[in-house]
């Protein structure tokens, strides 16, 4: 792949770079994706299962989804993609991941700077005195997942319809983008918000934005470059390039 000179120039000139991560970005370590045609959506209605009455109407249900998608994460392995963003840490002076997802696969590729917006699948609370537990450790009384500490209800550490994103994670995020040169957009639809608004800070702030899909998002017409084709394809041919260009 042929990059344009100008894209090529701020991989070179790029000190504080944020990637804006979704769903797109773990497909090919065999995570489904949201909406699209193979999408969960489209099997599943976010009103049953992925929000809060739904999980207080039938807590044994929706911990029951969580934990089948768990034991199909804990399968999957980070992909390229994940690897040559966490290869960029090495290359520019500040790289900041802002992930949408909740798989925990750049932790697994040994990124460092990583924001999850939506919270993170491997983690647990206790919706009554916030007790943390991981999956492994949870008590289940008739397929209920009970706090051992208090008896409260254990509910994931994930972000649903109608919460808010966590205010600390969500406010550096915020100024990551708002004081970034380079933000890199990959695997998202961009149709939730507040999340979406992250690549917009960063357009505002004069960043050059690039969008990696494999067909246009919602985001797509408003970033500077548009790279179709796959992340765990297209991610490593940019570190590719930058290796190249850059003079140690
Ligand atoms: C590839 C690829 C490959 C495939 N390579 N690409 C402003 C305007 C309108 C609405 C709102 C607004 N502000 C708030 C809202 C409401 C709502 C919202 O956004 N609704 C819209 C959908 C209409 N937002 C919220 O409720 C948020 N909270 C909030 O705003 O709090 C304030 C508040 C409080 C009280 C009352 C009201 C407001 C919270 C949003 C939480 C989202 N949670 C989920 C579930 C997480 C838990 C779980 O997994 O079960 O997060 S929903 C789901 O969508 C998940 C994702 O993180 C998120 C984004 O999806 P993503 O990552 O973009 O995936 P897809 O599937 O959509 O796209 C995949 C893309 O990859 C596609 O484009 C493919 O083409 C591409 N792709 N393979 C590259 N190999
Ligand atoms: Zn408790």
């Amino acid at each position: 792949m042929k990059f344009p000179k100008e894209f090529r120039q701020i991989l070179q000139n790029a000190e504080k770079v944020v990637v804006f991560t979704g769903a797109g970005m773990s497909a090919e370590s065999g995570i489904p994706t949201f909406r699209g045609e193979d999408g969960i959506w489209k099997k599943l209605r976010p009103e049953e299962l992925a929000n809060f009455n739904a999980f207080m109407k039938n807590p044994e249900l929706v911990f029951e989804w969580y934990q089948h998608r768990r034991n199909i994460i804990e399968k999957c392995e980070p992909n390229p993609g994940h690897y040559a963003i966490a290869e960029m840490e090495k290359h520019f002076k500040k790289v900041t991941i802002v992930t949408q997802n909740i798989d925990a696969l750049h932790h697994r590729a040994g990124s460092k700077n990583i924001l999850e917006l939506h919270g993170n699948i491997t983690r647990n609370y206790c919706l009554s005195c916030n007790t943390f537990y991981n999956s492994n450790e949870i008590k289940f009384i008739e397929r209920k997942p009970i706090c051992e500490n208090c008896g409260g209800l254990v509910r994931p550490d994930v972000v649903w319809f109608g919460e808010g994103l966590p205010q600390d994670i969500w406010n550096e995020a915020e100024q990551a983008a708002k004081f970034c040169d380079l933000c890199i957009i990959v695997g998202t639809s961009g149709v939730v918000y507040p999340a979406a608004y992250i690549p917009m800070y960063a357009k505002e702030a004069n960043a050059y934005v690039v969008d990696i899909n494999i067909s246009p998002s919602e985001l797509s017409s408003r970033c500077d470059l548009f790279l179709s084709g796959k992340s765990g394809e297209i991610l490593p041919l940019i570190v590719e390039e930058i290796k190249n260009m850059k003079d140690y």
